[in-house]
């Protein structure tokens, strides 16, 4: 382990943070690592692993005990989502929704009604939930989403459809963004769809060679109605589903570094087992310095993540530093998949190494949460002072 902690991150930590990451390790170890290869190449999610890694504190672990969830810090839930992605990106992914993209707007925007509802039972994994925003023709534009609510006698009329929807064929509950009546982005609104809703229903995706662990599906809505208290009262505009997607990114940051660790070290193993030319394919200076290279940018990236760690546990972490992270950590997590694979060799294309999957789902996870573009954006803004979005 000396390896992948070069800078001994661990010794800043906390023991219960310590404890947090050793206990995800071994979860990941003991139950995703025998059967992921397996899901992912029937395209299938583990859905027997929800309830255990609930049972773990694992979902929505930073919100408070008082709705069921575990009160950890951010740097533990930062520890959580890489320990969860060394294992699959759909894992993290599965968690990541489901803590940050549904539970945080419910306990950040709902009413004390809608947080009682859900939150205890989303912490334990008995409830699923979802988050909608990206539409067909609206992805790293969602201030333009054409899904539309309007007001009834009783609440609302829901019409409209969202894409590549983690989680959406399996979730109890929906977060969806949809403008109310009128059509400007300060009329987005966060509505709570339920399963079995009369007009809602959630195909899933086919085809992907990517996250092929994890589901995604469209969520299709047909004049469904949704009563008055389906509505999170306590955030209007875009600013809702980004103040989400802050807390989901900052997650994928720890996250990225988990896949970017697994293929290093099945990299350094491999380098020191193989043998070409009468020695160890790692005795090659060329191999060696692509070693170094993966551990150079591993370590930068832990560095990186544990500072915005401590930044958003005082408190004080910007949106913008969260872009940077996101982007830096999931980039240098797929070159170092891709440098992975080459190590390999032959052997890095087959399912027994873990290196394809990784690499395939980092190409996801590069293009979720904000492309690596719109983040190169965002910084460009905050360098600037000018947005290159719009007009
Ligand atoms: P802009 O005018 O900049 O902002 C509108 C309002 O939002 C505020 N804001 C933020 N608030 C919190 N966190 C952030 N990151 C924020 N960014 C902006 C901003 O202050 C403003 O507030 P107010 O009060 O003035 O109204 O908005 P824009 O339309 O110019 O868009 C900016 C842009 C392009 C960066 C944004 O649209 C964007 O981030 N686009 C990317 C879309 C995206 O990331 N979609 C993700 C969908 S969910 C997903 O991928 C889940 S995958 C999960 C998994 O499986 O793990
Ligand atoms: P587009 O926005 O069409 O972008 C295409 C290309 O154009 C990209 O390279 C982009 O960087 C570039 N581009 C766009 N605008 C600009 C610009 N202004 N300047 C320069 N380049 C630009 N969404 C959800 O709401 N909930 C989920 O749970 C969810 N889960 C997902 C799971 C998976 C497996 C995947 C693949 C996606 C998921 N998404 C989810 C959707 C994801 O957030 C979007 O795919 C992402 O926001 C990009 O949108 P898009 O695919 O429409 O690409």
């Amino acid at each position: 382990m000396t390896n992948l902690d070069y800078y001994d991150i661990s010794s800043l930590l906390t023991e219960d943070q310590r404890m947090v990451r050793d206990t995800v390790r071994s979860f990941v170890e003991a139950e995703v690592l025998p059967i992921i290869e397996q899901h992912n190449q029937a395209m299938t999610f583990p859905k027997d692993l929800i309830p255990k890694i609930g049972a773990l504190g694992l979902l929505g672990a930073t919100l408070p005990e008082k709705y069921g969830c575990a009160g950890m810090d951010n740097i533990a839930y930062g520890l959580i989502m890489q320990e969860l992605e060394r294992g699959d990106s759909g894992i993290r992914s599965f968690a990541s929704v489901q803590g940050s993209l549904v539970m945080y707007p419910i306990y950040a925007y709902g009413s004390e009604e809608q947080r009682m509802k859900w939150l205890p039972r989303l912490a334990t994994g008995e409830a699923v939930g979802c988050f909608g925003l990206t539409e067909p023709d609206f992805g790293s534009n969602p201030s333009g989403m054409i899904t539309k609510a309007k007001r009834t006698k009783n609440g609302f009329v829901l019409n409209g459809a969202k894409m590549w929807i983690t989680n959406g064929s399996i979730a109890d509950v929906a977060v969806v963004w949809a403008k109310l009546d009128g059509d400007d982005p300060k009329d987005i609104r966060g509505f709570l769809v339920e399963k079995g809703m009369k007009g809602f229903t959630a195909p899933e995706m086919k085809g992907k060679y990517s996250l092929r662990a994890s589901i995604t599906s469209e969520l299709v809505f047909q004049d469904v109605e949704l009563p008055e208290e389906n509505l999170l009262p306590n955030v209007e505009g875009l600013k809702g589903p980004l103040g989400c997607l802050t807390q989901a990114r900052y997650g994928i940051a720890w996250g990225a570094i988990g896949a970017a660790m697994a293929c290093y070290e099945s990299s350094v193993e491999y380098a020191k087992s193989r043998i070409q030319f009468g020695k160890p394919i790692g005795g090659f200076q060329l191999v060696q310095a692509k070693l170094a290279e993966m551990l150079t940018e591993i370590t930068k990236a832990q560095l990186l993540a544990f500072r915005l760690g401590t930044l958003k546990n005082e408190g004080k972490m910007r949106p913008q530093q969260v872009s940077l992270a996101k982007r830096n950590n999931v980039d240098i997590a797929l070159n170092i998949a891709r440098v992975a694979r080459d190590i390999h060799g032959a052997n890095g294309i087959l399912g027994e190494y873990p290196i394809m999957r990784h690499m395939a789902n980092l190409e996801s996870v590069r293009t979720y949460e904000g492309t690596h573009d719109i983040h190169t954006l965002v910084l460009g803004q905050d360098i600037t002072g000018i947005s290159a979005f719009g007009d």
